[in-house]
């Protein structure tokens, strides 16, 4: 067995994983990151694609904005698309200047990745059989990597292993609690080179279900529809889902829609799901380890980047101050910004989703919220101060900027 020792590992190389990474190593303190999977399967992930101001910051501050900065796209407004017609949410002007940029999780992957290739900080990808031990006093992960065990001895694990992980699983049951609902339908997701229907992202409420225009840059369009979760991919050719787009869009985006041949496709289940608490000892969990959100709202990696602010700082605190009050509040204060977000997101959801049971009276007083909602100054202001991103407290924050500057 091969013995070695390290103050934080961390299980899991997804966006949070890898954040938390990158923010500690900018604050020199040692760490140890254990994936299951290969770093080409990782890198090569379709996800989210929109990132809030704060999670821009948060990239900045750990000096990995360089691509981001350069191939992001700001966008200061979404469109919904209602009753055949198109409102524009200023998120600008409704929020006083802020906005959000659309980045795909697979390039913020890759530019984690390279940045942990570039400062040669020690990872282990293809780990199988990770388990972590005694998180309530010594903590270790064991794990095996072409037919060697090891053993990682460390002061804290960072539970970053997403929601089929083996961190939370570990917890012992009268530990923890669970709050989830399960949606039933998924979003069938296509990835094409052809250009974005519109310049801005289009939510789509539609009589045959939600459909959602997004992008990855100017040449390249990410769509996806509302489907039965018994629906299968193959069942869905190319031609067949450029059709049904067309019929969920308004006449104008009919005539906009450029279609081509997919180079990803696949359906996401909706899920809401959260962890009560979310530190257990020395084990602290993050991003979707700890909680899902449906997509609806683009909050799933913007959830994982606000919980690394939060965890990264508390172990900069207690390595560098000796503080533990970052520590003993990590749990309370992701909480109660995960908990707005899991409230907005199903509430995007809810709105904008056709729900095979709701009756007649239903779906008009649903029609109704959401005019409401379009029609109104106060309205409007609520979803666009959700969409951009709520406030962190900012204090703990800054205090890493001045050590990572
Ligand atoms: P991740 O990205 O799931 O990363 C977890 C990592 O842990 C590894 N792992 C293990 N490693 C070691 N040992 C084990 N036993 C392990 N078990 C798992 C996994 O291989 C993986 O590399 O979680 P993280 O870092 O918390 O990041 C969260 C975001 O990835 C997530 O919130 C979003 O991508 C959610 N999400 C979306 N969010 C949006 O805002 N907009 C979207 O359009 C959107 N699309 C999606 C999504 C999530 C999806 N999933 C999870 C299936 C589409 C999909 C398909
Ligand atoms: C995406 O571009 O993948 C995307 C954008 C906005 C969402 C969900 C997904 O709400």
């Amino acid at each position: 067995m091969e013995i070695l020792n390290t103050k934080v590992a961390i299980i899991g190389s997804g966006p949070a994983g890898l954040l938390l990474g990158q923010l500690l190593y900018k604050a020199g303190i040692e760490h140890i990151l254990i994936e299951q999977r290969s770093a080409e399967y990782v890198s090569a992930r379709i996800r989210a694609g929109i990132l809030e101001q704060v999670s821009v910051d948060l990239l900045k501050q750990a000096g990995v904005d360089q691509h981001l900065n350069e191939f992001g796209l700001p966008h200061h407004g979404i469109e919904i698309l209602s009753n055949g017609e198109k409102h524009r949410i200023d998120l600008s002007a409704l929020t006083y200047g802020k906005q959000v940029t659309v980045y795909g999780q697979t390039e913020l992957t890759k530019d984690l990745m390279h940045a942990r290739n570039e400062a040669k900080l020690t990872s282990f990808y293809e780990a199988n059989d990770v388990k972590i031990h005694e998180f309530y006093n010594e903590p270790y992960v064991t794990f095996y990597k072409n037919g060697i065990e090891y053993r990682v001895n460390c002061d804290f694990i960072a539970g970053c292993d997403g929601y089929h992980g083996v961190c939370r699983a570990t917890v012992p049951q009268d530990k923890i609690k669970t709050f989830e609902k399960v949606y039933p339908f998924g979003w069938l997701g296509v990835l094409a080179d052809v250009p974005p229907v519109s310049d801005e992202l289009i939510y789509v409420r539609s009589e045959r279900g939600f459909a959602l225009c997004s992008m990855r840059s100017s040449k390249r369009s990410r769509y996806y529809l509302q489907v039965p979760l018994t629906d299968k991919v193959d069942e869905w050719s190319d031609e067949r889902f450029w059709d049904e787009l067309k019929n969920r869009l308004d006449s104008e985006s009919q005539k906009n829609l450029i279609t081509g041949p997919s180079i990803e496709k696949s359906i996401a289940p909706l899920r809401s799901f959260v962890t009560e608490p979310m530190r257990f000892g020395n084990l602290f969990l993050a991003g979707d380890a700890a909680h899902i959100v449906p997509p609806t709202g683009a909050k799933g990696l913007n959830l994982a980047a606000s919980d690394i602010a939060y965890l990264s700082s508390a172990l900069i605190e207690y390595y560098l101050n000796s503080s533990k009050q970052g520590l003993d509040e990590y749990s309370e204060k992701c909480l109660k910004r995960v908990w707005k977000a899991e409230r907005f997101s199903w509430w995007m959801t809810h709105l904008l989703h056709h729900f095979e049971t709701e009756s007649d009276f239903d779906i008009k007083i649903k029609q109704a919220e959401l005019d409401y909602i379009l029609e109104s100054e106060a309205g409007k202001k609520t979803l666009a101060e959700n969409y951009v991103g709520l406030p962190y407290e900012l204090k703990r924050l800054e205090k890493i900027k001045n050590i990572s500057c």
